[in-house]
């Protein structure tokens, strides 16, 4: 298998995280985000979406979107199984998990920056305003109300929720959003990346890394 991966990319971060948990053997191709290496046709043949991650089968097919090929790995290497087979835990790992991926990520995404500053001229400090406020309000604040540590976001291992949460914190560091008052959050986090796998997945320890 081969993982269409960018450094920096907090998507491919939480594939990273997931292959790394589960010992997959999967080669990382590096699509260089920051210099639209994503718009061209040759990935746009793989990814029409222009997005990365991307998983690429032995037989050439391929799959997208991060929790797709989460879920994917989950049936192909069920240990550590990432959705939990409790209905109840598996339910709020994946809430935690979707409030991450479809409600904050998406808004502070490379294009919709680009965006805000190409299309409707917001300058950095406009940028920075909105990156913040998605980030926290009704996001990562609500996140630290809904996780249940211990030490990981719901319980003694691992789940989809802390592979979103390690890479989104992340990506709110890159952007000095403001994290003092997610006291649990940071405290799942260091808790995560004190463990190898989520530490081989970190953005600095990759090929790619600038
Ligand atoms: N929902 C998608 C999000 C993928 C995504 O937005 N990836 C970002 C990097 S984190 C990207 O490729 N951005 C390029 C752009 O916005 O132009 C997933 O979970 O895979």
């Amino acid at each position: 298998m081969k993982l269409y991966d960018y450094f920096r990319s907090s998507a491919a971060y939480r594939v990273r995280i997931a292959i790394e948990l589960k010992s997959l053997d999967v080669e990382r191709i590096p699509v260089h985000l920051a210099r639209g290496e994503h718009r061209l046709p040759e990935y746009l043949a793989k990814n029409p979406q222009g997005l990365a991650p991307a998983l690429e089968l032995d037989d050439g097919t391929i799959i997208i979107q991060s929790l797709a090929i989460i879920d994917y790995l989950d049936a192909l290497a069920p240990r550590p199984l990432l959705t939990p087979k409790d209905p109840l835990l598996a339910a709020k790992a994946r809430g935690v998990a979707l409030a991450i991926a479809c409600d904050i990520h998406p808004l502070n995404n490379r294009r919709v920056l680009d965006y805000l500053r190409e299309k409707l001229g917001q300058d950095e400090s406009g940028v920075d305003a909105w990156i913040h406020h998605w980030a926290l309000k009704g996001g990562l604040e609500a996140v630290e109300r809904l996780i249940e540590p211990g030490p990981f976001c719901f319980g003694a291992q691992p789940t989809i929720a802390d592979v979103c949460l390690v890479p989104q914190l992340f990506a709110a560091r890159r952007f000095a959003t403001p994290l003092d008052a997610l006291p649990k959050l940071l405290a799942v986090e260091a808790h995560c990346l004190a463990q190898p796998a989520f530490a081989a997945a970190e953005p600095s320890r990759q090929a790619d890394a600038e």
